[in-house]
């Protein structure tokens, strides 16, 4: 008896944005994806404090042309054969199917572009595993009334998703409603496409877009599973447990309100209703987020099938956290765990904490987990033959699969999948480079645009080869 079940999807993730480009090919609308420049202004434009609306001169958008995945799908798919993949994780422009998110028909080209993408992972037994929202949002919605601000988002999102259920209806049967969905409350803009106007409480804008995320997912998972019973669907968090600094009580506690804020949302998708701790805190600061008798009823239920996660790094939280040093993470900085190294960018390394998080997950859930982005992102050097022997990557993946077994075989945790992030080269979501790489799949272009966009394979394309051949015994 090997350790993971003998039906896991091994595989690998990447998002429309960062992998597509083609961002104006068959009639695509723009979207907020779209207008993140690389470059100093970046952040601003993710947190919505610098507006872009609209392709400014003189900045750089590397998500417009990505590695072309659009035109080299066929390609890229066919490598991930040759890796063995069971499972392929890929986001869908929203503003492919609808370019404005609310025209009143779907736009049959990138229906087209889809159905081909699922096609070809058939071809090979890969089950797609489909974001339906990785980040994106129709720029037209932002303009009209605002993106998710506004409650017309969720009849918009409802539309796009009875028609993606609706054509794609026995070719895709995993869903994921929204990447990341805990993002909202950090970069408002990326995430969902909101803008805080001058004078707005920007919590309060922030909580009330995540309530109709939050509503729009139940409504989609309530149409999924009509539209096809086979239908499975998960909800998506940025998680990494958050560690107190110390065994003093006001670190340990400081520790369980952050994860708090993060749980926030997989408590409402995965249980059905706003844990009291929320409704304290709403009613406490005189947010009304306007939650009606209908929405209780919707959330209530139309709860989750699965919990799927990325997984990057632990979080430390302290009392007092101007004592210790901050370090980088996934958007979201922490408190410096002085027990841990580093990636090149600062985001902590912690294998065994990816055990604790399953465990944690697990714990509160008691629904069947999904890893659906882990990996280290690091500089590559090609060597003269234009071969990255990317051992460091090896160990990085080695390590996490050693813990994310354990927690399976030790501790009982049942975990679906698991698709390592970017498995093809792509763009950083928070920093806009080519330069942070994460694939088993080197792609020729650097952070200025310039490169043949060739692929070619890096040595951890042969060893997790292996992994999947041997179902996670051979590391
Ligand atoms: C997550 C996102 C991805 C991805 C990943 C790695 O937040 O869901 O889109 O990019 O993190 O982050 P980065 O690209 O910033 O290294």
């Amino acid at each position: 008896m090997g350790r993971f079940p003998k039906d896991f999807l091994w595989g690998g993730a990447t998002a429309a944005n960062q992998c597509e480009g083609a961002y104006d090919v068959d009639g695509r609308g723009l979207a907020n994806v779209d207008l993140i420049p690389s470059g100093p202004e970046r952040r601003a434009v993710m947190n919505g404090t610098r507006r872009m609306l609209e392709c400014e001169e003189g900045y750089n958008y590397p998500g417009h042309e990505a590695i072309d995945f659009y035109h080299h799908y066929k390609e890229d798919i066919a490598l991930f054969a040759e890796m063995g993949f069971k499972c392929y994780r890929l986001s869908i422009a929203w503003s492919r199917i609808y370019p404005n998110g609310f025209d009143e028909e779907p736009n049959e080209a990138g229906l087209k572009f889809y159905e081909n993408v699922f096609d070809e992972c058939r071809k090979y037994g890969i089950e797609p595993l489909v974001t339906i929202v990785h980040f994106d949002a129709p720029v037209a919605c932002t303009k009209k009334f605002g993106s998710w601000k506004s409650r017309e988002m969720i009849d918009c999102y409802v539309k796009y998703c009875n028609t993606l259920f609706t054509r794609y209806k026995g070719k895709v049967k995993y869903w994921l409603t929204f990447n990341e969905i805990n993002m909202i409350l950090h970069m408002p803009f990326m995430a969902a496409g909101v803008l805080i106007d001058e004078g707005e409480n920007a919590e309060l804008v922030k909580y009330q877009a995540a309530h109709h995320e939050l509503v729009a997912s139940a409504m989609a998972t309530k149409l999924a599973h009509e539209i096809d019973p086979e239908n499975q669907i998960g909800c998506m968090l940025a998680a990494g447990q958050y560690y107190p600094y110390s065994c003093d009580p006001k670190d340990v506690f400081e520790a369980m309100k952050m994860n708090r804020d993060n749980y926030f949302f997989i408590d409402v998708q995965s249980r059905g209703e706003y844990p009291e701790y929320a409704k304290k805190f709403f009613e406490r600061e005189g947010y009304d987020i306007g939650i009606t008798a209908e929405d209780e009823k919707v959330l209530r239920e139309n709860t989750v099938d699965f919990i799927s996660f990325s997984y990057y790094s632990s979080r430390v939280a302290s009392a007092q956290p101007e004592l210790y040093g901050e370090t980088e993470g996934n958007i979201f900085s922490s408190v410096k765990n002085p027990h841990l190294k580093a990636s090149e960018w600062g985001w902590q390394i912690d294998p065994l904490g990816l055990r604790i998080t399953m465990n944690a997950l697990y714990d509160r859930y008691q629904k069947p987990l999904f890893i659906v982005e882990n990996g280290l992102g690091a500089v590559d050097t090609p060597d003269e033959n234009g071969f990255v022997d990317d051992q460091y990557r090896i160990e990085y993946l080695r390590e996490h699969i050693n813990a994310m077994a354990d927690a399976v075989d030790i501790d009982g945790v049942p975990l679906m999948g698991y698709t390592p992030w970017g498995c093809i080269d792509l763009v950083s979501a928070s920093t806009g480079e080519m330069k942070k790489r994460y694939g088993f799949i080197y792609v020729d272009k650097d952070n200025e645009g310039n490169g043949t966009l060739k692929r070619s394979k890096k040595a951890s394309f042969e060893w997790y080869r292996r992994v999947i051949a041997s179902n996670g015994e051979e590391l």
